[in-house]
């Protein structure tokens, strides 16, 4: 479905005959239900117990959210030995290990799990299947903070697969007893190329109960390939360290997009992409406020491309409730 409309700003002087400047603008795309369930966790836990409230790495991987709530008091650490005895600690969208809470409750923090339900759902499964004696082939990015997470459920049962260039290292005990899940951010169609190969050597594979790549993942993948085709020049709003911000620059590329980048914020926009185009993309990772998107949006309506036909195809309505333990403290009239 299309659905159009403009943004103020100058329009470009072009002579009659020659293709319009304008911008598809990719929807769905930026904050997912996880995401804003885990920022608003840290606000509302500042808001609740008071600053300082520390968080463990970073709550989701976006350099301008980060850098908002340590405005607003949030610290951020690399690991929980850092936190203050009795001090309280956000835990990342991305999840932890066992191992992490244990740490946690050894130093007795107080402690407000912000990892987003559908990777707790992957959790779940790897204790299940490593319970059932599985060997777990988990596919995914290494040194990505969701994968040492869900990793360290059952370490003793799960290997990293990091692609299909990883598969032919991969060991198992019992060819018959194997199952893939995956990290929740991954490109979908990299992910199946991995899976054919793994498949391929271990024919008895089991697939996930249910699809680990999330639902958000895979819509902004969608909207992103449905645009692709259409654009000299992709721009994807989203930080360096966001998997499922840079999986939409390979997605764009691959999908027939000219060019693609990633940029953080409209600042980072090099003017020399826009010489020979005509159609701009534009998205945003799951983690990215819609305020960068519309910084760029102007910027680039500044610079002749004002006309914006925002590209649906899907429309998401997820919404999770806050983590349990942070709902208990609040304020009555502050919980949602
Ligand atoms: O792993 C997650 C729960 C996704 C969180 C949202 O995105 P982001 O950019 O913080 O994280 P990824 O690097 O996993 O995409
Ligand atoms: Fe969760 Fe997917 Fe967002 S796993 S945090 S809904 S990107």
């Amino acid at each position: 479905m299309w659905i159009a409309r403009t943004l103020g700003g100058m329009t470009g002087e072009h002579e009659a005959g020659e293709p319009t400047p304008r911008v598809l603008l990719a929807k769905p795309r930026g904050y997912c239900a996880g995401v804003d369930r885990a920022v608003v966790a840290v606000e509302k836990a500042l808001e609740t117990y008071g600053a300082p409230v520390y968080v463990r790495k970073e709550i989701v991987h976006n350099r301008h959210v980060v850098k908002t709530l340590a405005e607003r008091g949030a610290v951020f650490v690399e690991e929980t030995d850092e936190v203050p005895e009795g001090a309280t600690v956000v835990f990342s969208a991305h999840g932890v290990s066992p191992a992490v809470h244990a740490q946690a409750a050894s130093r007795e923090l107080r402690t407000v799990d912000a990892t987003c339900p559908l990777v707790t759902k992957v959790h779940q499964e790897a204790k299940r299947f490593a319970r059932d004696d599985y060997d777990i082939l988990l596919i995914g990015h290494e040194g990505h903070e969701e994968v040492e997470g869900t990793a360290g459920e059952a370490p003793e049962h799960v290997q990293l697969v990091d692609g299909p260039g990883a598969v032919d290292q991969v060991t198992v005990r019992d060819p018959e007893k194997v199952i893939w899940l995956s990290q929740t951010t991954l490109s979908v169609d990299e992910t199946l190329e991995t899976v054919r190969a793994l498949r391929e050597r271990f024919p008895s594979l089991a697939d996930p109960p249910s699809d680990d790549i999330c639902y958000a993942t895979q819509n902004r993948q969608v909207a992103v390939k449905q645009m692709a085709p259409e654009c000299d020049l992709v721009l994807v709003v989203g930080s360096r360290n966001s998997s499922n911000s840079v999986r939409l620059v390979e997605v764009a590329l691959q999908a027939g997009a000219s060019a693609a980048y990633l940029v953080d914020h409209a600042g980072e926009i090099d003017a020399s992409w826009l010489e020979g185009v005509t159609t701009v993309g534009v998205t945003s990772g799951a983690s990215v406020p819609e305020i960068l998107v519309g910084e760029v949006l102007h910027w680039l309506a500044d610079r002749g491309w004002a006309d914006v036909e925002e590209i649906t195809t899907a429309n998401e309505k997820l919404t999770f409730s806050l983590p349990r333990e942070l709902k208990r403290d609040m304020k009555p009239q502050a919980v949602r």
